[in-house]
């Protein structure tokens, strides 16, 4: 057994362990990783998600924004900010029966999870009371519920678990290091400060990261480190790729050798084995070869219907026709 396979296979442990051990994933083997020759590193991560996965099921997870635009926050990616003139209306919070129709809709195309997202520095108390009944009506059709709302307070995630919600959402995004070159209204501490809230009351965490800001090759394996070294690490990794959106900061942002989004997504499979990796963003600007490649490398798990939160996404039968073209099929992936 390769070395990388032998680490992936005996250092993965789902329970917490304390902070001061070593980090089990040092930035320089994950991009020593990244330096691999494009079919060994595919062959790599393949054989990982074998061990570890039904190679052939794809999870399939709808988006709704359920409160857009307008957001405090400077992220330099996101159409959401208020910041930027982007053309995005700020939306007040949608009502459950509204939800209720959109994961309704979700559920019958064939969705099995369903995400809903706000654009919010931080819900406030009674932002969160609201949210609960939404979780509360999307989990009686049986979806597995996810929200992402920004950062939580004390107590936040605890109601929201309560309401029923199995996953949070909340994105390290990038490599520490390049965190400032992005965003400048919160820091990359809050972020996981709030991943500890997640995880203390019991929710799952969905956390990934965005790639083609402009970061290196070091600093897409800084964002994979990190998040591989997050203990335990999450059970739920997007891969977003940059949607350049007009009026964004990034919205002329080089495109990133495509390779080296499916280089991404390996190295993500090889340090979170058990973890279900979305090829998130990005989508519809990627082609379906690109793809292809993608859950080649080890990705099980897509976002799924017309439109992600304000942007585009390929649409349900293009994507259910690519999985069929490839011998997938749309299921819920559990770890072996
Ligand atoms: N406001 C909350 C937050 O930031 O955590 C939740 C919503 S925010 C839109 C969720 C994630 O969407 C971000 O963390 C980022 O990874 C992703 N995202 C936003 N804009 C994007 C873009 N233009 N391209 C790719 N991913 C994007
Ligand atoms: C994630 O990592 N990506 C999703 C979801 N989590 C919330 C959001 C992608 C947003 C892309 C830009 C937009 O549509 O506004
Ligand atoms: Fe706000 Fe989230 Fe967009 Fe940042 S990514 S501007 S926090 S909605």
């Amino acid at each position: 057994m390769s070395d990388i396979v032998e680490r992936t296979v005996t250092l993965h442990r789902p329970a917490r362990r304390p902070a001061a051990l070593p980090q089990r994933w040092p930035v320089e083997t994950v991009e020593a990783m990244f330096d691999l020759p494009f079919a060994e590193l595919l062959h790599r991560a393949q054989t990982v998600h074998r061990e570890n996965f039904d190679p052939r099921l794809v999870e399939l997870a709808t988006l709704l924004s359920v409160k857009t635009g307008g957001c405090p926050e400077d992220c330099g990616y996101c159409p959401q900010s208020a910041h930027y003139d982007t053309g995005v209306d700020a939306t007040k919070l949608m009502e459950p029966g509204e939800v209720l129709q959109a994961a309704h809709r979700a559920r019958e195309a064939g969705a099995t999870r369903f995400c809903m997202g706000a654009a919010w520095r931080a819900p406030k108390d009674r932002d969160i009371e609201k949210v609960a009944d939404l979780v509360r009506t999307v989990k009686s059709l049986g979806l597995e519920t996810c929200a992402t709302l920004g950062m939580l307070e004390d107590g936040h995630a605890q109601i929201l678990r309560d309401a029923g919600l199995d996953y949070y959402n909340h994105n390290l995004d990038s490599a520490p290091e390049f965190y400032g070159d992005i965003i400048s209204t919160r820091e990359y501490q809050d972020r996981l400060d709030t991943l500890e809230r997640v995880r203390g009351a019991g929710l799952k965490v969905c956390c990934g990261g965005i790639v083609g800001m402009g970061e290196s090759r070091r600093h897409r394996a800084g964002l994979i480190a990190q998040l591989a070294n997050l203990q335990p690490y999450p059970e739920s990794v997007p891969i977003n790729h940059l949607v350049r959106v007009a009026g964004t900061p990034l919205a002329e942002q080089d495109p990133l050798d495509p390779f080296e989004f499916v280089r991404t997504i390996a190295v993500a499979r090889i340090t979170m084995p058990r973890a279900r990796v979305r090829l998130s963003a990005g989508r519809q600007q990627m082609g379906d070869a690109v793809q292809a490649l993608c859950f080649q490398a080890g990705a099980n798990s897509i976002f799924y219907g017309d439109k992600l939160l304000t942007t585009g996404n390929p649409d349900t039968g293009a994507d259910l026709s690519l999985l069929h073209r490839l011998g997938l099929r749309a299921g819920q992936p559990e770890p072996k």
